[in-house]
């Protein structure tokens, strides 16, 4: 131990848990962590020592490291909500009864650490000394996770200061390959047979076993900031969001915050970064990820983004497409399963510059260019603290918050959704948000490129029942006075057109659907009412230097939305007893203005 526990916390609550994981995992030496510079340099020197992390010669302070190959995203299958009822955590989670789950994971974790280090990782969720902001206290056998967390949350002493005496929610991780006396390391321990990712909603805890990336084992950001988060939500009266924070201002200096929920790998870093087309317009990055929303004492939605750092997906980052993530990334930033050139930089899949020759792929061996596989994995990501990206608001330190004005929807949709449209009132808003379905990426292990439901982009993260959840956001809409509820829009950067392309230049060209929504929430009437939401009017989107036929992008096309409609009522129906009244209306009332919509093609009403 570097620190007796007592020296380091007087938490008695922490000590017993601590205690009691020492006792059950058996590791050979226990480390707790202060989130020092100089503790994460001696572990990334440990770890490039044995071969896990190579420092890179063109970015200071950088690693490139690679998974196991069965270790590269997110294992839905394995990940199981562990509530008292079956009913509680609902039709789109799995489910295991609590008892019989802990009675597993004690069996898993007897021993799961010998021959390894116990790291302690305290972890503070939100900016420190904020009302909202929540303590988790994660322990995990791997070095690799607390590097990342020393990145992706306020971590160490800090957390253990904003925790004092009281609660934390408890996490506890194993990549799930104790080592035998004398038995020689591999560089990416994991145990993907007996992967097994456990959250407790009532109890409040979390278990990770056999895999050491991402979301899987960075036990702050999904599992806690989104799966347990939004479980504490519902009962405490508040929204833990899988959304991106960002402040937009005016050429003339007025400024809002707007959030939005994409599914994974569709955009939310990019829009989060977005570097504006239109002269004048400025964004700044509050949050690319999760964003925790809470009523601010003059009956605003407030959002708090609980991370400090991004786990971006690389493959796709380029100067055109999020110039501000390659500045954030220069420097101080980890890489997991990217290419690594032979002059000791990375490289990725639309990076916009060639792939250098003698790349080590993404999954440690050279690269073929004629092999037709991919030199980084689609899943490839970078690690990089918040405060590094050049556009990073000052205000996301801010322990309230910031006011939303404008709530967004949006997927990956090849058809049927239009650019924008707005919701007509907060219950439309969260049938937009209910009815989010989306091409699938590689940010989950599975098939990519099927259209997938994916409510509110929550579908892997809501802790509870996912009806529960409709109704819980609908609640909150009943809490607004009147005119105070940020507004609410769908929008699809992704529609095709007959010939397989693009629609719509997106990236930096977005600003124009973003000053839009500005307009709109700033009382502008720039709209037009159609059966399924209210459109720009004609004229009202600028586009100003671009030439992009508009038109496409908004035509609702009647018969693809009656598919859509018998779908969306199709997949509703899963949700049974918990699906709200109130979003049946919705639907109702959808089928009745798209019945009576006059023509096939149907122009705005
Ligand atoms: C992520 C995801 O890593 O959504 O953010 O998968
Ligand atoms: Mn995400």
């Amino acid at each position: 131990m570097n620190l007796s526990l007592s020296e380091w916390t007087q938490n008695r609550e922490l000590h017993r848990w601590i205690e009691d994981q020492i006792s059950l995992c058996q590791p050979s030496s226990v480390y707790f962590c202060d989130g020092s510079e100089e503790e994460f340099d001696h572990i990334a020197a440990q770890m490039a020592a044995i071969g896990t992390l190579v420092p890179l010669k063109k970015r200071p302070h950088s690693f490139w490291c690679y998974s196991h190959p069965d270790d590269v995203a997110r294992v839905e299958e394995s990940t199981f909500i562990c509530s008292q009822r079956k009913e509680d955590a609902g039709p789109t989670n799995n489910w295991q009864n609590p008892v019989l789950m802990k009675k597993e994971l004690r069996a898993l974790f007897a021993n799961s650490m010998r021959g390894r280090t116990m790291y302690v990782i305290p972890y503070c969720m939100g900016p420190l000394g904020s009302p909202y902001a929540r303590v988790g206290v994660e322990i995990t056998d791997s070095p690799y996770v607390v590097l990342n967390m020393q990145i992706m949350t306020r971590m160490g002493t800090v957390a253990l200061k904003h925790l004092g005496l009281g609660p934390f929610i408890p996490c506890l991780h194993s990549v799930g390959r104790p080592l035998s006396e004398g038995e020689k390391d591999v560089s990416w321990p994991c145990n993907p047979a007996k992967r097994v990712i456990a959250h407790f909603p009532e109890e409040g805890s979390i278990f990770s076993y056999g895999s050491g990336y991402g979301g899987n084992a960075l036990l702050g950001k999904k599992c806690f900031a989104l799966r347990i988060a939004s479980a504490l939500g519902r009962k405490e009266g508040w929204l833990a969001e899988h959304m991106l924070i960002l402040g937009l201002t005016s050429p003339e200096g007025r400024k809002i915050y707007i959030a939005a929920a994409f599914p994974s790998a569709c955009g939310k870093t990019n829009l989060a970064m977005l570097t504006p087309a239109l002269a004048g317009w400025k964004v700044e990055c509050v949050g690319d990820d999760i964003a925790w929303m809470h009523f601010g004492s003059d009956g605003r939605l407030y959002a708090i983004n609980p991370e400090a750092g991004f786990f971006g997906v690389a493959p796709g980052t380029s100067m055109q497409t999020n110039p501000i993530a390659l500045k954030t990334i220069e420097r101080n930033t980890i890489f997991t399963n990217v290419a690594l050139t032979e002059c000791g930089d990375v490289w990725w899949e639309k990076m916009g510059t060639p792939p250098p020759k003698n790349m080590t792929s993404g999954c440690g061996s050279l690269w073929d260019p004629e092999s037709g596989k991919s030199a980084a994995h689609p899943n490839s990501r970078f690690t990089v603290s918040a405060k590094q990206c050049p556009i990073y608001s000052s205000s996301a330190e801010d322990p309230l918050g910031v006011p939303i004005s404008a709530i967004i929807f949006g997927g990956r949709r090849s058809s049927v959704m239009p650019l924008v449209m707005e919701a007509f009132d907060w219950n439309h808003g969260v049938f937009l948000g209910a009815g989010i379905s989306s091409e699938t990426t590689a940010a989950a292990a599975g098939k990519t490129g099927h259209l997938r439901h994916d409510p509110f982009a929550m579908l892997p993260f809501c802790g509870y029942h996912m009806g529960d959840y409709f109704s819980h956001w609908l609640e909150m809409g009943r809490r607004f006075q009147k005119g105070l509820s940020p507004r609410m829009y769908a929008v699809n950067w992704f529609r095709k057109g007959s010939d397989g392309q693009f629609l719509w230049p997106g990236f930096g060209e977005n600003i124009r659907v973003l000053k839009w929504i500005f307009e709109r929430v700033s009382g502008s009437d720039h709209t037009v009412r159609t059966p399924i939401g209210m459109i720009p009017r004609p004229g009202s989107i600028d586009l100003s230097g671009l030439s992009c036929p508009i038109e496409p992008l908004f035509a609702i096309d009647r018969k693809e939305w009656q598919i859509e409609v018998q779908e969306l009522e199709c997949y509703f129906r899963l949700f049974g007893r918990n699906f709200p009244p109130a979003l049946q209306e919705e639907m109702l009332q959808l089928k009745k203005r798209i019945a009576s919509s006059s023509n096939e093609e149907t122009p705005p009403l």
